[in-house]
């Protein structure tokens, strides 16, 4: 049996004090962060996306399940931000216009930092012209696009598109990523870099910037 399999339940069942419970004892145990998350809490959340889609769980039970993996991603924050390097770049992560989805983005950006990016996290539901705002004042080299919707993917194009429009567009590195979105639509938006999940996107943002590990 999958020594993971009691939290994974507890995020599915949206149990947030078992999830803390469990994930202090796992690091208690010597268990590295990361492996925590990718065995535990992520694989859980998956389930939950699979029995909406079924038409088992309806948007309570998702949103149960997201402050049950919230919580325990807060515990294993601070682990997986510590950083070995010196900053690399500044980036500015965001979920795009339209859509409210962070959980991704948020493991997105603390990996980022983990991996010696000083992140300026935008928040959800976030206009074009807030993330140029952003990479104005904070003279981000890179952005990074989340959108977890079909129908929010368009945002992202929108998003590259008001960069073109306003000139910024040669000023920054752009990736993307999220469950809909691919390395295809990437390109064809015109994206600089896709990654499919939190720990590719810090290689992906490393490559796109320069920085070698
Ligand atoms: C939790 C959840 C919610 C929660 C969100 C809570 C929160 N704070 O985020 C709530 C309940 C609010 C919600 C609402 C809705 N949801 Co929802 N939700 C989910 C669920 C179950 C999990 C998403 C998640 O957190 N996954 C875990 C994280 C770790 O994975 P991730 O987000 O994919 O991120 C990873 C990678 O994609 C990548 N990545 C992500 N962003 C970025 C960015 C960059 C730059 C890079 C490089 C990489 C990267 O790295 C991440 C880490 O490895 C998914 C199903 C699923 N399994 O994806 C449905 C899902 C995304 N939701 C769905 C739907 C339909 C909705 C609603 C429209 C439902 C409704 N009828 O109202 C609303 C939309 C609200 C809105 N306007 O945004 C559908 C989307 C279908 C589609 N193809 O468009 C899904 C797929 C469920 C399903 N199977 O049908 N949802």
């Amino acid at each position: 049996m999958n020594i993971f399999e009691e939290l994974q339940d507890a995020v599915i069942t949206g149990d947030q004090d078992r999830v803390l419970e469990m994930t202090r004892r796992f690091l208690d145990e010597g268990r590295a962060a990361k492996e925590i998350l990718q065995d535990g809490l992520i694989p859980g959340m998956a389930v939950v996306g699979q029995r909406f889609k079924d038409g088992e769980y309806f948007i309570p039970e998702m949103l149960l399940a997201a402050r049950a993996l919230n919580a325990g991603l807060d515990i294993l924050k601070p682990l997986l931000e510590e950083s070995d390097f010196e900053p690399v770049a500044r980036v500015v992560v965001g979920t795009v216009k339209g859509d409210i989805h962070d959980i991704g983005k948020n493991l997105v950006s603390i990996m980022l930092r983990g991996g010696g990016f000083e992140v300026i996290d935008a928040g959800v539901d976030v206009p074009p012209q807030r993330f140029i705002e952003l990479v104005r004042e904070s003279g981000a080299e890179l952005v990074g696009l989340s959108a977890l919707l079909t129908t929010t993917m368009p945002s992202i194009k929108d998003t590259i598109d008001a960069f073109v429009a306003e000139g910024v567009r040669d000023s920054v590195k752009i990736m993307i990523g999220g469950a809909p979105v691919s390395e295809n639509y990437a390109q064809e938006i015109g994206a600089d870099g896709y990654a499919k999940n939190s720990s590719a996107a810090v290689d992906v943002a490393r490559e796109l910037v320069g920085a070698h590990a």
